[in-house]
């Protein structure tokens, strides 16, 4: 595809820069993959010419009789996954998923209660540096001090004394297990709504190798490039079921009062934070969705599993605390407090070896968000590359190595050989 480039030798370049990083750098931020070429085909497709304003059949705009055909399809594949009644796939991201959530269900200044940013929250979940944090009076819950999880007694206690409108379960860093029957449990006690953000572990979810929200939540949303494997993007969801009258009577900013939550959230996304839907990338997700609904992704989500429990445990035989001391997910935080070294030298360095990691908060952190005692790590994306439990050996010892000799850039250097040597063997879109 890239021979349509050769008239822009200046953005041909940037991209086979781009290419050749991803090929060769081991990608471990855990919010990243690697798309399958036929989700990039239908993301680089002529669908992204069409104006599609509105919902199939209801559009602002002649000639959608194809898209609406392509967002049908989308809509239909994610109902299936996940068993929801009603979906939305048009949010371009997951901060704009949420949004649309909060500004339908919600008023300013009204109260939500989600987990705290420097714990492994998420911006959108009630930071104050974000919108959701400035329009809304956000609460943050912490994790228990001692076990590093959840304390539901906590958020309990938290939201009977807050009496939130609205509670947020999910996260951008947590490595473990959420009790959504809990939290609806917790939910119901103080009258509030409940939402969950599975933005992370949504491919494993898929599978049912983690709890699913939907049962549980008013609302869930997620990000369909994480784990779920598809193109950048969002989406909303309500459980089978679960639909119910506009709970908190919230009006449209046309001033209708709608009936249903789930026409409130299709008014709120369109036209009510975003204009025209990107339907190149509706038609990528309805790609991802049905490659997630083959049986061949149950391999991929349990490998991504294994392989992160491997590598975690690989990293604590040599001495790095991982936080809660595992992982049940995709994702594990390691506190890099004992090995002397920042998170964002971390970053820095294995950035040299060649290894993508992020520097990250733990709880409880003393160090700025800049700077952070730890860094957070993913096996969503090698794991697409077709690696096991053998090559998280190597990495985490690439890793160790690196830290060990974190000043010495020979050293680093030749863990970067090594690792290119590695992601030779695990092709990516070369094949
Ligand atoms: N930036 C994403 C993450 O890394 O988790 C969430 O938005």
């Amino acid at each position: 595809m890239l021979e349509y480039l050769e008239n822009d030798k200046e953005i041909l370049e940037i991209l086979k820069l781009e290419l050749n990083r991803q090929e060769s750098n081991l990608e471990l931020i855990a919010s990243e993959n690697f798309v399958s070429k036929a989700v990039l085909q239908a993301a680089g497709s002529v669908l992204t010419n069409k104006y599609a304003e509105g919902y199939p059949g209801k559009r602002y705009y002649g000639g959608c009789e194809f898209v609406d055909m392509a967002e049908n399809v989308a809509k239909q594949r994610l109902k299936q996954i996940f068993g929801a009644e009603y979906v939305n796939v048009q949010p371009h991201s997951g901060s704009q998923a949420n949004m649309g959530v909060y500004m339908a269900l919600l008023k300013p200044g009204d109260k939500i209660l989600g987990l705290s940013l420097d714990h492994g929250g998420h911006l959108t979940h009630g930071s104050p540096v974000n919108f959701s944090g400035q329009i809304y009076n956000a609460v943050g819950y912490p994790l228990n001090e001692k076990t590093q999880q959840l304390d539901y007694n906590i958020i309990e206690d938290l939201a009977v004394k807050e009496k939130p409108k609205l509670i947020i379960a999910g996260a951008s860093a947590y490595s473990r297990e959420w009790d959504y029957a809990k939290f609806r449990e917790i939910a119901d006690k103080v009258g509030a709504l409940l939402m969950t953000d599975m933005s992370h572990p949504s491919g494993l979810i898929a599978k049912g190798l983690l709890n699913n929200p939907l049962p549980y939540c008013d609302v869930v949303t997620t990000t369909t490039h994480k784990t779920l494997r598809g193109p950048r993007g969002g989406v909303i969801m309500i459980g089978e079921g679960r639909d119910r009258e506009n709970p908190l009577g919230v009006k449209t900013f046309k001033g209708d009062r709608l009936k249903t939550m789930s026409e409130l959230f299709d008014s709120m996304v369109m036209p009510g934070i975003q204009g025209g839907p990107l339907m190149h990338i509706i038609m990528a997700k309805a790609v991802a969705f049905r490659e997630v609904l083959e049986d061949s992704f149950t391999d991929y989500a349990n490998q991504v599993m294994k392989n992160a429990k491997v590598l975690a445990a690989e990293l604590m035989n040599r001495g790095y605390d991982i936080i809660s001391n595992g992982t049940d997910n995709h994702l594990m935080l390691v506190d890099l407090t004992q090995k002397n070294i920042s998170g964002k030298k971390a970053e820095r360095i294995l950035g040299l070896a060649g290894i993508t990691v992020n520097k990250n908060m733990i709880p409880f952190d003393t160090k700025s968000p800049f700077v952070t005692s730890g860094m957070r790590i993913g096996t969503a994306a090698v794991t697409t590359r077709g690696m096991k439990e053998a090559e998280m050996k190597s990495i985490a010892s690439f890793i160790d190595k690196a830290i060990i000799n974190c000043d010495d850039e020979s050293v680093l250097t030749s863990i970067n050989a090594e690792v290119k040597e590695l992601n030779s063997k695990f092709p990516l879109y070369r094949q």
